[in-house]
C-alpha cells in the first residue's frame, strides 16, 4: 500500500500571496501568520512574492495572474468578508470561494482560501492570530503539503 501523508518542507519551494487590502487590520494579521509559517517550514525570504489587492474579489484573477507566471509553486489568498444587512456579503463570498477554486483547478499550482468569512469581527480577529488560530498560518502549512501531494501523485 502507497499512503501519502504529507510532507511540508519549503526550502525549495516559491510561494505567492496574494492579499485583500478591505479589513486590513484582519488581513496583515493573517499575512503575518502565513509569512512565519512559511519561514518556519523553511521558505527563503527571497521566495515569497506578495501582492495586494483592493478587495477579496480581486483576489481569484491576481491568484490567476500569478498562476500563470510560472514564478510560484503555490499560491496563498488572503482576505476577510464580514456579514454586513445586505446580500453583498454572500456574492463577495460565493464569487471569491468559486473563483479561487477554478485557478487551482485550472493551474498547475495549489492555491489555499484563506479567505475569512465571519459574522463579525470579533471571529475574524480569532480566527487571524486569535484564540482560533490563524488561517494564514493554516494555509502556509497547506500550500507546501499540496505541492508535495502534486511531486508524489506524479512521480
Ligand atoms: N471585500 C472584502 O474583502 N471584504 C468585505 O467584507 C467586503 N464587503 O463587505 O463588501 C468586500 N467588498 C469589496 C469587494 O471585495 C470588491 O473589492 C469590490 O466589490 C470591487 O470589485
Amino acid at each position: 500500500m502507497n499512503t501519502y501523508t504529507g510532507t511540508i518542507n519549503g526550502e525549495h519551494q516559491r510561494i505567492g500571496i496574494v492579499v485583500a487590502q478591505f479589513n486590513d487590520l484582519v488581513t496583515k494579521r493573517l499575512l503575518e501568520g502565513a509569512l512565519s509559517a512559511l519561514k518556519q517550514f523553511g521558505v527563503p525570504d527571497n521566495a515569497i512574492t506578495v501582492t495586494w489587492v483592493p478587495g477579496a474579489l480581486e483576489l481569484p484573477r491576481a491568484a490567476k495572474l500569478m498562476a500563470g507566471s510560472g514564478k510560484v509553486d503555490g499560491i496563498i489568498a488572503l482576505g476577510a468578508v464580514g456579514r454586513g444587512e445586505t446580500s453583498h456579503y454572500d456574492y463577495v463570498c460565493a464569487n471569491t470561494a468559486s473563483g479561487l477554486a477554478e485557478v487551482s483547478l485550472n493551474s498547475p499550482v495549489p492555491v489555499m482560501f484563506g479567505v475569512l468569512t465571519t459574522d463579525n469581527m470579533n471571529q475574524a480577529m480569532n480566527r487571524a492570530g486569535g484564540k482560533a488560530g490563524n488561517k494564514g498560518s493554516e494555509c502556509a502549512s497547506g500550500v507546501l503539503e499540496m505541492i508535495h501531494l502534486a511531486d508524489w501523485i506524479t512521480a
